[in-house]
């Protein structure tokens, strides 16, 4: 009997039906976030990741310079990933002609074509996410909630711009583009108005939805967050902001939940069947804090897996958008995202092969001991296996020899980049 088998005939002692775990897996869309590739640079403006809040560190060797560079990063990243990808972008990875400058307000979606070609051909779906930083015209670290209407107007049609460009990814994939909207707004200091600028950045994006769009297709998000570097005492678009406004917009916004935009013993697996009681469909930016927002790789943690069991349990796999969000400058960009996506796969995998409804029995029955027994039982059974087979399926590596391949890119390509 192979190593499968017999892991196979274990987890049915247990009721748990592993082939059809993996093929379920295999049709599950998770988002690869391109902005791993070349720390949150995008080919808008020249400088570093600017404000916002958000920080990359490590100069790790061999960051992608141009389009070219992070498309075949990424492509070598998702050849050594098993299961369904899709590709996540941002509004400054507008790739423009020579010697063309379009400002964010005025993109369009020819900006995107060749990001379209790349998706069309490896037949992947394409998120989106207009870019609220790194910009001259955040103005005092703020951008839809500012108090000068020149601000807040700019920022509002390049949020409409990005609806325009959601749709054309939606219309030209066929599938459905999550467009996340997300901004640092917020402020470093005990602030005098907390509610002006969220009643702005309600009308704000109030103004962008009006962009018309189908929400099957296009399907804007407001994700919110506690605090960033720079804005450590007043975020505008907090938990109850975009959960409410969300709530309040049901039929054309869902709720985004970055796990690392809680406090530190906040955990966004109790937060996910909670939203699920009221919305059709949520959203999630999958990553790892350590600490604060850090945005390290996403590592097969008890939280992570207890996340992937939520969204399980519930029943909830197609209505739940998942994509990736974490940027390492410190270690090969490739790896970082190899790392992260598997590791979230393994923790969908693995709690597929749960057996939640016996699980779920004990604790209405009340036989709690029992419950912690077996919890702590499963985590000995030989889901390693059950991972090969899937990666076999999938035709990649289930062990480590991946990160060869990884050195070998490293060696050919990225130390020739300056
Ligand atoms: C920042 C948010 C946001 C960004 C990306 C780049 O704290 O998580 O989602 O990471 O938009
Ligand atoms: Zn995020």
């Amino acid at each position: 009997m192979s190593r499968y088998e017999s892991a196979k005939t274990m987890f049915s002692g247990w009721g748990v039906d592993t082939d059809r775990a993996i093929q379920i897996l295999k049709n599950i869309p998770v988002s690869l976030h391109c902005w791993q590739g070349d720390d949150v640079v995008g080919f808008d403006q020249d400088g570093p990741l600017g404000s916002g809040g958000i920080q990359t560190t490590g100069n790790y060797p061999g960051r992608a310079r141009t389009p070219e560079q992070l498309m075949a990063d990424m492509d070598k990243a998702m050849t050594l990933c098993p299961g369904k990808k899709k590709l996540n972008l941002h509004a400054s990875y507008a790739i423009f002609e020579p010697g063309e400058k379009v400002d964010r307000d005025k993109l369009e979606p020819k900006h995107f074509q060749k990001w379209v070609d790349f998706a069309k051909e490896r037949g992947l779906g394409i998120d989106f996410n207009p870019t609220f930083f790194s910009h001259p015209m955040q103005k005092d670290g703020l951008t839809l909630s500012s108090p000068d209407e020149n601000v807040r107007g700019f920022w509002i049609e390049h949020g409409k711009a990005c609806i325009r460009i959601a749709r054309y990814f939606a219309q030209e994939t066929g599938m459905p583009c999550v467009m996340n909207i997300w901004t640092g707004d917020g402020y470093k200091d005990i602030p005098a108005d907390r509610m002006g600028p969220r009643m702005r950045y309600k009308a704000a994006i109030e103004q962008i939805l009006s962009e018309p769009y189908a929400f099957d297709q296009v399907k804007p998000c407001v994700e919110s967050k506690v605090f960033g570097i720079g804005v450590e005492a007043y975020t505008v678009g907090s938990a109850e902001f975009t959960l409410n406004f969300a709530a309040e917009h049901k039929n054309k916004c869902l709720p985004l939940m970055d796990n690392g935009h809680y406090h530190p013993t906040e955990v966004v697996s109790d937060k996910i069947p909670a939203l699920l009681c009221f919305f059709p469909e949520i959203a999630f930016h999958i990553t790892r804090g350590v600490r604060w927002d850090s945005d390290h790789v996403v590592l097969l943690e008890d939280e992570i897996r207890e996340m992937a069991k939520e969204i399980v349990r519930c029943g909830a796999l197609d209505r739940c958008h998942m994509a990736l969000d974490f940027f390492d400058a410190s270690i090969n960009r490739i790896a970082a995202w190899v790392v992260g996506f598997r590791s979230w796969q393994k923790a969908l995998l693995s709690a597929l092969c749960t057996p939640h409804e016996r699980l779920q029995k004990l604790q209405n029955e009340g036989r709690f001991t029992e419950l912690m027994v077996l919890q702590e039982e499963l985590k000995m059974l030989p889901f390693g296996d059950v991972w090969n087979r899937y990666c076999e399926e999938c035709g990649v590596a289930g062990d480590a020899t991946w990160f060869e391949e990884v050195q070998r890119y490293e060696a050919d390509v990225l130390s020739n980049r300056k």
